[in-house]
């Protein structure tokens, strides 16, 4: 009798790049983009703000010195920054029930419900990541900023979601051009919550595991127009599922209303289409559902050229390296 295990042979070491195989070494993907930060950026609404700025640089090192294992920063925000969720929170959740997907508003309530989410005060990492640990098994991990691509898929491949803590500037609470605790809290996290999505997320992160830069390209701009700006539809209206939009306000009323511009996603074509953060995308690609969704990315990913394909192990949390079956 055959052992399944004879089937499986280690792939050539020396052919396949470096990539984290264990979650522990998720500590080396932590290459950071700037190019949004309000040090840099000049038309960031934080940029002529040096206590702004101070402000970002104290919580960064919370991130900076984060190592996988340690238990999950907390921040002790000010009035000001309470003041800013509390707007975000409320104009948003006015909105949510007619525009977000279902999935997102149950759990939302189960936020609201369990883990203390709610206009008064902003959520802390270690609740949250321990009530996501319990629905889908996806953890949290304090992230600098905005993180390369394949850094930041590569933690989805371990049900790591990179989370930043610092909050946008109270100037502009209806859009900010880069992630901040609002877009991850109230965009990312309550997704996250669900089974079907989350396993679609861990798809696109292990599908980017050892990819040529091309095959990167294609798989941040998959990301970015399903994760991020994702519609689909349910109940015969349209509706959001995508982060980008359940945490912008403005954002969210424009990608529903008669003025953008809508296209069936076709990850074939949605993984070509160019895409910016500084303001609203330029069009929204629609699924008919998650599972439609996850089919057609899986379908996609198959096609992607490695020498070896990469398989999951949830026991130990890490990442087995297979010759192609
Ligand atoms: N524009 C989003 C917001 O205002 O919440 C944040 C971002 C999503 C994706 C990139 S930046
Ligand atoms: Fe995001």
């Amino acid at each position: 009798l055959k052992r399944v295990a004879d089937d499986i042979h280690t792939f050539p070491e020396e052919k396949v790049p470096w990539f984290p195989r264990r979650i522990k070494e998720l500590d080396r993907c932590n290459l950071l983009i700037t190019k949004f930060d309000p040090n840099v950026d000049q038309e960031h609404p934080g940029f002529s703000d040096p206590e702004y700025r101070k402000r970002r640089a104290f919580i960064s090192e919370l991130a900076f010195s984060y190592k996988q294992g340690d238990p999950l920063p907390t921040v002790e925000y000010t009035t000001e920054e309470v003041s800013t969720w509390r707007e975000v929170y409320r104009t948003l959740r006015t909105i949510y029930p007619s525009m977000a997907c279902s999935q997102f508003l149950e759990a939302l309530q189960q936020l609201e419900a369990e883990c203390g989410y709610g206009e008064d005060r902003i959520p802390q990492l270690p609740e949250v990541s321990a009530f996501l640990r319990e629905k889908t098994g996806f953890q949290l991990r304090p992230a600098v900023g905005l993180l390369s691509a394949r850094d930041f898929l590569a933690s989805l491949a371990f049900r790591v979601f990179q989370c930043t803590q610092y909050i946008r500037h109270a100037s502009s609470p209806m859009h900010s051009p880069e992630p901040d605790c609002c877009h991850e809290l109230l965009g990312h996290v309550p997704m996250l919550a669900d089974k079907e999505f989350a396993e679609f997320s861990q798809e696109i992160g292990l599908a980017s595991l050892g990819a040529s830069d091309e095959d990167i390209e294609k798989l941040s701009t998959l990301y970015w127009f399903t994760l991020e700006f994702g519609l689909c539809k349910q109940n015969g209206g349209l509706k959001a599922y995508g982060a980008g939009l359940l945490s912008s306000y403005g954002e969210l009323v424009y990608a529903l209303s008669n003025e953008a511009e809508c296209r069936p996603f076709e990850p074939e074509e949605t993984a070509v289409q160019p895409y910016q953060d500084q303001t609203y995308q330029p069009v929204y690609f629609v699924s008919e559902s998650f599972e439609e969704a996850k089919v057609k990315m899986r379908e996609y990913s198959a096609k992607i050229q490695r020498p070896f394909s990469v398989r999951y192990d949830p026991f130990t949390c890490s990442v087995e390296v297979l010759d192609r079956p």
